[in-house]
């Protein structure tokens, strides 16, 4: 029974190894003999509650126990919900589904090119499009969940197929859309409608040259860049980062790096060593759902609103990332272990990248009379994963910084969604053209970031700070001179307060703050600031599908007291939600009369960009960021990176004497760009 159950060194957020995966496969299978795909084996992590009792005391706490959570699709296509405890092999849940469907795997979505490609009515829209019947080989399709269909429900397991075409193999299918949409049923694996527009709209012709990516297409464009010189990156020492199972220390940090199917990397257990004293800061944090609605109201491009996570998943999605290509130095990998729905293991060579970055000037200042100065410089750890969600493909970057900031960043890319136009016709703002005959629609990227806050201890109350002016008015005693603003703080007593939105007009932010813990000198309490600066509102409207689907993105944040299982806030199984009772956060808020002061709280934050194509996107768009800070205030008694050694300092009196400074990390590979020319500064002689 113990050979086949290896995790007994591991952490208890460490992700199901293979051996754990197969173990929980080989139990529900010896108890249910229907099961005809597997969908889900993952870690259900420990109660909080049994989980921050073993941190606290790791040698003697009893050590949660491993259980799998597990989602399965039997014969008949009925869908399960279950439990196994790995140690005991006993399976502790199992419960049949009603109307939820689970997460679409890489699989599933595979499945349904080939069967279009043969089904006739299929071949027959080819065909009307365009298309001769013997090129079916050459159409291609991106299978999305279908959102929520009403003429379906969700009895059915439906995938939508966005139809291409590729008269070359290596040519860019997006330049090719074809204008119907077939509807797949995942049980009968067969199509069971075409969606056909009243205006037809036939495959782009093929008298303008193709648009490609492809070295052979740049080629015949002119070719690469030629005046580009290698950029190496050396790290002679190594890295400044150690790491022990999944257990990260890096300049004060500690945290795990676990990793799951849904939301790909989670970080746990985050604390900063404050000069000696290891203070908690974050229990959990993930990108825990998106959504990305597009603006096009004509039928059926309604359905376009994937939930990227909750549908697909980032972690099934995730690449295999190359070195010096998706991160460049010294890096350090940790694979990934997925089920596949047969039951085996898939395994994602270098799932995470986990690397140093050098990140610029970290402090500097000049004395103005003398030009005694210190200069610091910072770097960055990079925890990050890159995934393709069909045409698109997002890079997740956890980015941590020497002055205890942590910095979430999203790098957008990959191939814009596109629909084929008519010669002339009237896009009415829906969409741009973004290559003749190419339409590609406006949609919204809406992220929702989970914090699940520990600062200080798990006692935490949000405050929204919003910098205002003076509500005196000129000549008033309180306000004669009219100058008088400051920092406006209003405090999240209950869930209803939280619900907020962004103000940039006020420069908006959140404080995640400890009230038990005062500053000395602020006299404020120790918090984490939220800033976050991109946080377009959901654009598509109250009681519109995506709003009652999505109800995490109504507002930039939602505060909630913490619950154990309440991680996923469009819910735990997303496709083909109706949205008629939203699920998910809404439920969680319920009718928004909790307490949340001092309590142990999760912070829900919804943010991203509303993407309006430009031909500058196609065919292959590059990375556009999206980024927000969580930077310590009030925390730290003073700057938590005086102790970084600087790269240059010099004191007044040092600059008297002629003493040339102190260089305490000589930079001996930095040198002039052009020998002999002083082009860029007094100095000559200095290698800065
Ligand atoms: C697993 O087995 C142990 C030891 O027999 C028992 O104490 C524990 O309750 C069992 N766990 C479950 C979930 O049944
Ligand atoms: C820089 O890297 C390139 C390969 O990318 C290598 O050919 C070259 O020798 C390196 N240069 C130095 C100075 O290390
Ligand atoms: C990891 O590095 C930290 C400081 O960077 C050090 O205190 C700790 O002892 C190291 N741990 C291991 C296991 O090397
Ligand atoms: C949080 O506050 C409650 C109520 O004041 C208290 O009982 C509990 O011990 C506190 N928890 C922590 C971790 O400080
Ligand atoms: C919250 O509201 C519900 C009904 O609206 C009520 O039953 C409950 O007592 C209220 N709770 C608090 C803490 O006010
Ligand atoms: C410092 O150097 C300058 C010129 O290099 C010289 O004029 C000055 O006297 C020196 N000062 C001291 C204190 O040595
Ligand atoms: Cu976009």
């Amino acid at each position: 029974m113990s050979s086949a159950y290896s995790q007994a060194d591991g952490h208890p957020l460490d992700p199901l190894t293979a051996s754990e995966i197969k173990t929980a496969i080989s139990v529900i299978r010896a108890e249910h003999d229907d099961v005809a795909f597997v969908n889900i084996v993952s870690l259900h992590e420990p109660r909080k509650a049994e989980m921050t009792a073993w941190l606290a005391n790791p040698g003697k706490a009893p050590k949660p126990a491993r259980v799998a959570d597990i989602v399965v699709i039997a014969t008949g296509g009925q869908v399960f919900d279950g439990l196994v405890d790995l140690p005991n092999r006993t399976v502790i849940k199992w419960e049949l589904l009603d109307g939820l469907q689970p997460i679409i795997t890489l699989e599933d979505l595979n499945a349904v090119e080939h069967v279009c490609r043969t089904d006739p009515k299929v071949i027959e829209q080819c065909v009307l499009s365009g298309i001769p019947k013997e090129d079916m080989h050459k159409v291609y399709c991106d299978p999305w969940t279908i959102g929520y269909d009403e003429r379906f429900g969700n009895q059915v397991r439906l995938q939508q197929a966005l139809m291409y075409y590729r008269p070359n193999i290596d040519d860019c299918q997006y330049q090719f859309p074809l204008d119907f949409c077939p509807i797949y049923d995942a049980n009968k694996q067969a199509i069971i409608a075409i969606d056909v527009p009243k205006i037809r709209r036939p495959l782009r012709k093929a008298n303008i040259e193709p648009i490609n990516y492809h070295p052979a297409a740049i080629n015949k464009i002119g070719g690469y860049r030629k005046d580009l010189k290698p950029i190496n990156i050396t790290q002679p020492a190594g890295v400044s980062f150690n790491i022990t199972g999944r257990q990260i220390e890096w300049q004060n940090w500690k945290f795990h790096i676990g990793f799951n199917y849904r939301e790909g990397i989670v970080l746990n257990d985050i604390s900063f060593n404050d000069r000696g004293e290891v203070r908690p800061i974050f229990y959990r944090l993930s990108l825990a759902e998106m959504v990305v609605p597009y603006g096009n109201p004509e039928h059926p491009h309604q359905r376009k609103h994937a939930f990227d996570l909750g549908e697909y998943g980032a972690g099934y999605m995730t690449n295999s990332l190359a070195l010096g290509c998706d991160c460049k130095g010294a890096i350090h990998y940790l694979d990934a272990e997925l089920p596949t729905r047969d039951g085996g293991i898939r395994n994602i060579k270098n799932a995470i990248c986990i690397h140093e970055e050098d990140a610029g000037i970290l402090f500097k200042h000049t004395d103005f009379r003398d030009e005694s100065s210190i200069v610091t410089r910072a770097r960055k750890l990079v925890i990050q994963q890159v995934f393709t969600a069909a045409n698109y493909e997002y890079a997740i970057q956890w980015i941590f910084h020497q002055d205890g900031t942590i910095q979430p960043e999203i790098k957008l890319t990959g191939i814009l969604n596109t629909f084929v136009m008519n010669p002339g016709e009237d896009t009415h703002g829906w969409g741009t053209q973004v290559y003749p005959g190419v339409n590609a629609h406006n949609h919204q990227h809406l992220f929702c970031l989970r914090v699940d806050a520990n600062i200080d201890g798990s006692n935490n109350t949000v405050f929204m700070a919003d910098a205002v002016a003076s509500d005196a008015p000129v000549g008033s005693p309180e306000n004669f001179y009219g100058n008088a603003f400051s920092a406006r703080r209003t405090k999240f007593s209950t869930v209803a307060d939280s619900m907020t939105d962004y103000d940039g007009s006020t420069s908006r932010t959140w404080e995640i703050c400890n009230t038990n813990r005062l500053h000395p000198y602020s006299g404020k309490p120790a918090s984490y600031k939220l800033i976050s600066r991109e946080v377009p509102g959901l654009l598509p409207k109250p009681g519109s599908l995506v709003w009652k689907r999505g109800g995490f993105a109504r507002h930039a944040v939602h505060v909630t007291k913490y619950a154990d299982d309440q991680l996923w806030p469009a819910g735990r199984h997303v496709p083909q939600t109706s949205g008629e009772r939203s699920l998910g956060l809404p439920e969680w808020v319920g009718d928004g009369n909790e307490s949340i002061e001092n309590t142990d709280i999760v912070l829900w934050h919804t943010f991203g960009v509303t993407h309006i194509p430009a031909p500058e996107d196609f065919p292959v768009m590059p990375v556009e960021p999206i980024t927000l800070l969580l930077k310590p205030r009030n925390f730290f008694l003073n700057s938590p990176v005086l102790d970084v050694p600087p790269s240059f300092a010099s004191t007044p009196s040092q600059v008297a004497a002629n003493n040339s400074g102190v260089l305490n990390a000589p930079d001996t590979t930095s040198e002039l760009a052009f020998n002999g020319d002083n082009c860029c500064g007094r100095s000559t002689t200095s290698k800065l």
